[in-house]
């Protein structure tokens, strides 16, 4: 699958327009969840769809929901962005980061650099960067623009194959373990701790995909993770701001 969605991407890419920069106030992602008064830091994502379980929300509003997350007290906003695969938007990330305080996190695949510039006009404060999508080197080299341009970059790896790779080239300040193969869709919370002994102390660890409830996010803290990332079993709340709080 992920092959499949960065095919489409180099696509689109030779497409890609700038729009117009937006004036924004960068937040710190990693400083917002670090600041968490919970037992960890919560992304909570903006997430209409998915290429594993199809239409996740009907009812879809984006900004009434990053509202209601905000409302809800989360640390961080994820916006998912592509829209062939996920059915996001970037005008979504924009409006979002008008209305709500929190950093905003775009979720997307960024494999080239004009893509970090797009994310810095549209308003995010922070990029998504994959380490199974990208070359280690060509990681870091979009890690430090994103970096120079006064946004944030949330480096995501599944395998431990992955993450010895990137830890040769540099030391991520923000790491998500993504619980969810991309390739097979399988989905277990059991790689955050086979994962967290070998992320290093000064990078910030994040559980990503696969939480559920209160239990699972004890059990991803309990493997170490500082922070975690949860979309889905958000998007299903028909009360938003009650279901995070649960
Ligand atoms: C959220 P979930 O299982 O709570 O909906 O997962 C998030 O981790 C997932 O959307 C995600 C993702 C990604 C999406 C993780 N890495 C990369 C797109 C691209």
């Amino acid at each position: 699958m992920l092959e499949t969605i960065l095919a489409v991407k180099k696509q689109e890419l030779q497409q890609l327009y700038l729009p117009e920069e937006q004036q924004t106030t960068r937040r710190s992602l990693r400083d917002s969840l670090l600041e968490s008064p919970y037992i960890a830091g919560l992304i909570a994502e903006v997430k209409k769809a998915s290429p594993s379980k199809g239409i996740i929300r009907e009812d879809f509003n984006p900004t009434q929901i990053a509202a209601d997350y905000n409302q809800a007290g989360v640390q961080a906003i994820s916006v998912l962005t592509d829209q062939h695969f996920f059915q996001g938007h970037r005008d979504f990330l924009t409006t979002i980061k008008q209305n709500v305080d929190v950093p905003i996190l775009r979720k997307d695949f960024i494999i080239d650099p004009v893509q970090v510039v797009e994310s810095a006009y549209i308003g995010a404060d922070a990029i998504l960067l994959i380490g199974e999508a990208l070359e280690a080197r060509q990681l870091h080299e979009l890690y430090n623009q994103a970096y120079d341009l006064g946004m944030e970059a949330l480096v995501e790896v599944h395998s431990e194959e992955t993450l010895d790779r990137v830890l040769n080239e540099f030391t991520p300040r923000i790491v998500g373990v993504n619980n969810r193969n991309l390739h097979t869709f399988e989905t277990k919370l059991s790689q955050t701790e086979r994962m967290a002994s070998l992320v290093p102390e000064e990078s910030l660890l994040v559980s990503e995909s696969g939480i559920v409830n209160y239990e699972d996010v004890q059990d991803v803290v309990e493997y170490g993770a500082k922070a975690i990332l949860v979309g889905e079993s958000l998007m299903r709340q028909n009360q938003i701001v009650e279901g995070v709080q649960r």
